[in-house]
Formats: structure tokens, sequence, C-alpha cells
């Protein structure tokens, strides 16, 4: 089932939980080709999500700032190519969310540990605001935190469990938004971990 938070911002509940366990060797794959990875803010600070991407474009931050790259700064290598299963996942969602054709050219993998953090801020390196992002939770439970348009607007605390998606897009694309330090836990299939999936159309 699903539900609008604000028009375009539809959860849609155990949407990844079929194809999750497959998904998740994906994952791990790409992980060999590009391993996570604490990038550094441009403000010097260590980021508690330890990232990695898949796509023809990958999010980067170091002390220059936030970018989109075509080459993991560790390796100098293009990223790991995207998955066609989980471009169709992604293109799926979006659909079923009021977002045909939606194709990510980008798919940054965050990784989440017990007290793991994701501080409030807006998406907005990407050059096409119209185009959603479509985010796939896996493993331990987050509590999202959905803001509004401005800093100070008031905060809708979302629980996102193993399997759920959510798509992004409309007004929404440009709220304020971030995770609540993650609750120590144990999951049958990511165990310590929760790992989310970002898919977008970057370039
Ligand atoms: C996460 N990641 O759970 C989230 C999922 C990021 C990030 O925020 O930037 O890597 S994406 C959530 C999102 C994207 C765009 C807009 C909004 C939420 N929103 O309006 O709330 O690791
Ligand atoms: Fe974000």
């Amino acid at each position: 089932w699903q539900e609008q938070l604000i028009p375009g911002a539809v959860v849609l509940r155990s949407q990844a939980l079929m194809q999750a366990d497959s998904l998740l060797a994906t994952v791990a794959q790409l992980l060999v080709a590009a391993p996570l990875r604490h990038m550094l803010t441009p403000g010097g600070q260590t980021m508690s999500v330890a990232m990695s991407n898949c796509g023809h474009l990958g999010w980067i931050s170091d002390r220059h700032g936030y970018r989109y790259s075509a080459q993991d700064p560790t390796s100098d290598q293009p990223w790991p190519a995207m998955p066609p299963s989980l471009q169709q996942l992604a293109a799926q969602a979006a659909d079923l969310a009021g977002f045909a054709g939606f194709e990510p050219d980008a798919c940054l993998i965050n990784r989440y540990l017990a007290g793991t953090r994701l501080s409030l801020h807006q998406d907005k390196d990407e050059r096409d605001f119209t185009q959603p992002i479509v985010s796939v939770s896996l493993g331990l439970p987050a509590t999202f935190l959905f803001g509004g348009a401005r800093r100070t607007d008031p905060i809708l605390r979302i629980p996102l469990s193993h399997g759920d998606i959510v798509v992004w897009g409309g007004p929404a694309r440009r709220h304020y938004h971030g995770v609540a330090p993650l609750k120590a836990g144990l999951h049958p299939v990511l165990g310590e971990q929760r790992i989310n999936l970002t898919l977008r159309k970057a370039g």
C-alpha cells in the first residue's frame, strides 16, 4: 500500500521486499568494486554515513565541496554500472508515484550503523529538480526526518523499514530532510546495518 505525505512524496511500504535478498547480493558485489568510505564535508568533518555509488555518476564530498563525479576518487576508476534490476525497481516505484519515465543515472549507497545520523539538508546538486528521487530502505529500521521548504519548518518523523521505498518528487524534492541517529539492533538479513539506496537523475 502507499501513502502520500505531501503531493509528490509517496511512501511505498514493502515495495522492495520480494527483491530484497537479490538486491542485497547485488549491492555486496558493487561494494567490492567501490568500497564504502566516510567522505569529508567541505568543512573538514568526517561524515557518519559511509557511502559508495553505482551508475554513470556518483555523489561525492570533499574539501572542495559536494558534487557528482563519473570517477570514484578512491580508485580514479568509473563507478560500477547500475544493475538493470535496480534501475527497473526505481523506475517502477517512480511510475507508481506518478513520475513516468524515470531514468536514474546515479545511485548513492548509504550505510548506517548504530548512532549514524544524517543531518538536515536539501538535495540540490542535481541538474533537473523536476526529476524525482527514489530511496530504498534495507536492513535496520530508521526514523526519517521530513521537514519543509525552509529549515525552520516543523519536522515529521517517518519510520522506514526493510523493503520500504519512498519517492520524493514534486514540491517534496526540495524539502529539508535527514535521518535520526540509528538505533542499535540486529536485522535478520543485514545484521547491525541500515542500507539506503538513493537513486537520482543527476546529469
Ligand atoms: C537516506 N538519503 O535515507 C536518505 C534517503 C541523501 C539522503 O537524504 O541525500 O543521501 S533520500 C531522501 C530524500 C531525498 C530528497 C528529498 C527528500 C528526501 N525529502 O524531500 O524529504 O539515506
Ligand atoms: Fe538527501
